[in-house]
């Protein structure tokens, strides 16, 4: 099954927000930004701005006629500065003007003077000097104290996971149009349409229903445009309502990567206690993560953290604490794994520590404690259908890890300057966001009187494939060719209080709605067809193939029963909403059922490192991965792939630094290195695990978004172990991204010789 997306991707058909037609009269927006990371702000002066040429109108937070705040979790985000800066980037004053041009021009010309304020960038140090987001978030399990005694190793370490840029092709942007009503339309590059809605409805103090948001499809999110898509909605909206005219703001990369937040950077420290045997008795981790300068979806990020902890593996006594600490950098948000990442890799490296110190493989260290089936988590849910044995089993046996190893070791042997280095990653991920609350969708249905279909759900296309499923699901209610099915563009009118497209939970969600409204109108299509066909027993009634069976003998066609159906005043049109069934959450002892299912697999990745260049390649990337019933099955290749892809780079070349100062000195694409073709491995290997339908998934399958991503954790460990065929006697700091200049640094201090 193609994906209709990519045909208009490759022939440039495809229309972003910036390529959609605006309405006349059009003006463009400059965002007039902080330049020091904190400070007080003494004096702003527009006054010679506003005389530049071109400008029409520069809004700053006094102009806000409703609430200058737009935080989601917690109210600590102003839309504008007002009194203070807390970061490099932050948004102060709008500058509206005929061209980007003479916006920008004119930008250049307010006044603004500071008092500075202490900055602070590392975690650990906001920590020190109690500027938390919110209170440290404990989850347990057992009792970790009075285990280290029972234990014959225990292994205590330090670990760091970077930042990462989402570098979605589409720079984030929106444009707002006044309307007849009063009210506001703002047509948004966003994941959560509803939550740019909410944000611009309080900045202009308006009800939620005077603002309208639309989404055609997004130029990738990541998590990116989950929550920060609603400032530049908002800057719009505020805009067009002061001028009263159409406006638009399209943020430069650089701006862009200035700007937004990334993925939090995290500094853990972990304390893992074993038995002889191997199987890890008692695990504690405290998490430092870096949230920028407010809460945005920080505080939701970490209880991913703590959810995943233990990535795959069975630990009696756990204690997780993870602390949210304020930093003057740009607030950091979702990030494809959304914390779950950062928490699998601290695990990871615990365990790849121990089994260094144990002197056994550590990929032996990681089967002997994988869960089994009915295992429970730490906080409370038992693992069901699990796969992940058969997963890890099948990567061993499919892709002959012994042999493998054979191959590295000998290579090894052979090879001075190049060594090889491989790793496995089992990957268990929850699925369903874990504030129960947003596991809803609704969706809009209707059958027009030729037979075509319309639907519309609350799912952002952002070249994941989610229009592509729902499709499919809709078109397989009817019997129906999928040509007839259009999924219309996502806006807030058609489907309202919509959770954002994300925690790999957006197909599932928003199809499953799409399937019930199809079901409630095929429902009185086969009455319909019962009173025309003269029959009683619906059970007789069959689509197929675009043709109504009545006691298997084709009667009508899909056209002629939506024509009867539609002159025999039958509804066609159908709202459904879909709430994901049995989870719960208490966030006072933090056990429950939060998760739906689990999306689980395995992987093994083989790295080449060149030990005098610090150079790597990766040889291949091959997984075992249980999709459910895959029913788009170039979708989840695709995104099994991309994630791979981003998992890799995050733990490897991608590296975000900012200074002591909080300015970010990777804001370009020549300072920030991303996977490119080079980059890929030579080869990636995916092999779909056969396995039952997920009853929870949409149509059988299991989401697919986020869960790889998480296999590009081996190839950390995999360089650390080529690495160590360098230099067995070295310890490696755990701390990611490992570029090259990082392995060059770490082999070669110390006075390590280059060999003869
Ligand atoms: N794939 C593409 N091409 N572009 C994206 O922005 N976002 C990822 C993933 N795959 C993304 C993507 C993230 S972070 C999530 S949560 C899921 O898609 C969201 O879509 P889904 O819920 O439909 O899987
Ligand atoms: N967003 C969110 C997410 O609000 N809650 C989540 O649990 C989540 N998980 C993954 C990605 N985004
Ligand atoms: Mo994805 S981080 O849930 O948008």
């Amino acid at each position: 099954m193609k994906n209709y997306d990519y045909e208009k991707h490759v022939k440039g058909e495809s229309q972003f927000v910036d390529d959609l037609l605006t309405p006349a009269g059009l003006l463009y927006v400059h965002i007039f930004t902080a330049s020091v990371a904190h400070a007080e702000i003494l004096k702003l002066d527009y006054s010679e701005a506003l005389k530049s040429r071109g400008v029409v109108d520069i809004i700053t937070a006094q102009n806000i006629p409703g609430e200058n705040q737009i935080g989601g979790i917690i109210q600590d985000e102003p839309l504008l500065a007002d009194n203070e800066v807390h970061f490099i980037g932050q948004p102060v004053a709008i500058v509206v003007a005929d061209t980007v041009l003479h916006a920008k021009e004119a930008s250049g010309k307010i006044i603004i003077e500071y008092k500075n304020l202490p900055v602070i960038t590392d975690p650990r140090l906001a920590f020190q000097k109690g500027e938390l987001i919110m209170p440290p978030r404990l989850f347990a399990c057992g009792d970790v104290d009075n285990t280290w005694s029972l234990c014959d190793h225990i292994i205590e370490g330090t670990t760091e996971s970077g930042g990462q840029e989402h570098l979605y092709l589409e720079t984030q942007g929106a444009f707002a149009y006044p309307l007849e009503s009063g009210g506001i339309k703002i047509v948004s590059s966003t994941q959560g349409p509803t939550q740019v809605q909410r944000a611009a409805a309080k900045v202009l103090g308006f009800p939620m229903n005077k603002v309208e948001v639309d989404v055609t499809r997004i130029g990738g999110g990541f998590g990116g445009k989950e929550d920060q898509a609603n400032a530049w909605g908002a800057i719009a909206a505020l805009a067009a309502w002061k001028v009263k005219k159409p406006v638009k703001v399209i943020l430069s990369r650089q701006d862009d990567m200035r700007m937004t937040g990334k993925r939090h950077p995290y500094s853990s420290d972990f304390k893992i206690g074993l038995s002889k045997e191997g199987k890890i008795l008692a695990y504690q981790a405290t998490f430092y993560q870096n949230a920028g300068a407010a809460a945005d979806l920080s505080p939701a990020v970490l209880d991913r953290t703590l959810f995943h902890a233990v990535n795959s593996y069975y630990i009696p006594n756990v204690s997780v604490t993870a602390i949210s600490c304020k930093t003057n950098l740009p607030p950091n948000t979702a990030f494809r794994g959304f914390g779950g990442p950062q928490g699998m890799f601290v695990i990871e490296a615990a365990l790849f520590k121990a089994a260094e110190i144990m002197g056994v493989d550590y990929h032996k260290l990681q089967e002997l404690n994988l869960m089994e089936e009915g295992d429970s988590f730490h906080y409370g849910q038992k693992i069901e259908n699990s796969t992940i044995k058969r997963c890890w089993d099948e990567t061993i046996k499919k892709y002959d890890v012994d042999s493998i190893q054979k191959r590295v070791d000998e290579f090894n042997k052979n090879n001075k300057l190049y060594k090889k280095g491989f790793a496995l990653m089992p990957v268990c991920f929850g699925i369903s966001f874990t504030n129960t609350f947003m596991n809803q969708a609704s969706a809009l249905v209707h059958v027009f009187s030729d037979g075509s279909i319309s639907v519309s759900t609350g799912a952002i296309e952002m070249g994941q494939g989610v229009n592509m499923k729902i499709r499919q699901t809709v078109a397989s209610v009817f019997s129906v060719n999928i040509d007839r099915v259009k999924i219309e563009t996502t806006n807030t009118t058609r489907t309202a209080n919509t959770s954002p497209t994300a925690a790999s939970a957006g197909a599932d969600m928003n199809g499953k709605a799409a399937e019930i409204a199809s079901r409630n109108i095929l429902d009185k299509l086969i009455k319909v067809a019962c009173d025309k066909l003269n029959t009683k027993d619906p059970s007789l009634i069959t689509l197929k193939n675009e043709t109504v069976f009545c006691n298997n003998k084709p009667e009508l066609s899909w056209n002629q029963l939506v024509q009867v159906a539609f002159n025999t005043r039958t509804n066609l049109s159908s709202h459904a909403q879909y709430a994901v069934p049995d989870i719960y959450f208490d966030k006072d002892t933090n056990t429950g059922k939060p998760f739906a299912y689990y999306a689980i697999g395995s992987a093994v990745v083989e790295v080449t490192l060149d030990c005098l260049r610090g150079l790597y390649e990766f040889d291949s990337v091959k997984v075992v991965h249980d999709y459910g019933k895959s029913f788009s099955y170039v979708v989840d290749r695709g995104q099994t792939e991309g994630a791979i892809m981003q998992g890799l780079g995050w733990m490897t070349i991608e590296e975000v630094i900012y200074n002591e100062n909080g300015k970010l000195l990777t804001d370009a694409l020549s300072t920030y290195k991303v996977p490119d073709i080079h980059f890929t491995p030579k080869e990636i290997k995916i092999e779909f695990l056969e396995t039952v339908e997920n009853g929870a998934g949409l149509k059988g399958s299991k989401a697919i978004g986020e869960p790889p991503l998480m296999y590009g954790i081996a190839a950390f460990f995999a360089i650390l172990n080529a690495m160590k065929a360098f230099n067995p006697h070295k310890e490696y700091k755990l701390s990611s991204p490992i570029t090259p200049e990082k392995v060059l640094c770490e082999m070669y201090s110390e006075n390590v010789t280059v060999p003869a």
